[in-house]
């Protein structure tokens, strides 16, 4: 393997807690991608647009209550609905820039108390992101930015045991930006880490699942 026949997208994926840049940076990263000559789309989870992802937000806006297991089971589904599509865009050369995935799912869920293991069972077999960008701030610094407390799961000490959580879950594909840092310092870093992975996926690194 390796040759150009199998060149494709890279499934770049942004995680960290509420607030620490991810929708900034995100949107800054794809338009920098392609004024490059790398074809690139900005996707986020969860996806409110489909009827899952109605569910969701609805939840989300405190406008309805699912019992935990539930909810967690559909923010798996609402990534399961996508998959296909992603291979398919990532398998035609086009990276895909995706603002929290399953990471945030079972870091989530298990704040409030669920086991972690359960938390990631159902997002075996989506595919496996080839790098995990974590906007890394303090918790404390995360609610002093705007809006902080409209949605669910927006408190401090909820965040701090995400932050935790996001701990136990880093391995060899994640990086670590410091989100406290300026914007433009965290835009130029996040660029330098996905061009080298871009680079990778299009000599032909092979597509995995998760949890590899
Ligand atoms: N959730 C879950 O439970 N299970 C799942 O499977 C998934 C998600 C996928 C909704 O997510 C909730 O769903 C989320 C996790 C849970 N709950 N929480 N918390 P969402 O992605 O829709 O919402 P969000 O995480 O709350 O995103 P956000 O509010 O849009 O935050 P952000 O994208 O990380 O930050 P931002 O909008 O780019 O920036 C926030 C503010 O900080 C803004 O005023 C910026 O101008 C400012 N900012 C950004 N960068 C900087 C720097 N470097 N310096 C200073 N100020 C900055």
């Amino acid at each position: 393997r390796g040759g150009k026949e199998d060149s494709r997208g890279a499934l770049v994926v942004l995680e960290g807690l509420d607030r620490c840049g991810k929708t900034t940076q995100s949107t800054r990263l794809v338009p920098n991608l392609e004024k490059l000559g790398h074809s690139a789309e900005l996707w986020r989870f969860p996806d409110r647009t489909t009827s899952v992802g109605q569910m969701i937000s609805s939840y989300l806006s405190n406008k309805s209550q699912l019992d935990d297991h539930t909810i967690h089971l559909l923010f798996s589904a609402n990534r399961w609905e996508k998959r296909s599509l992603m291979e398919s865009k990532l398998k035609s050369g086009i990276t895909l820039v995706v603002d929290r995935y399953s990471y945030s799912g079972v870091a989530f869920s298990s704040a409030k108390g669920l086991d972690i293991e359960w938390c990631k069972a159902p997002e075996i077999g989506l595919l496996a992101p080839d790098l995990v960008v974590y906007l890394d701030i303090p918790p404390e610094k995360a609610a002093e930015r705007g809006g902080y407390g409209g949605e669910r799961y927006e408190q401090l000490e909820f965040q701090k045991k995400v932050g935790q959580n996001y701990q136990v879950l880093r391995g060899p594909t994640w990086k670590i930006i410091d989100a406290c840092s300026p914007m433009e310092d965290v835009e130029e870093q996040l660029q330098e880490i996905v061009l080298d992975c871009v680079k990778t996926c299009q000599e032909g690194k092979p597509l995995s699942c998760l949890w590899s």
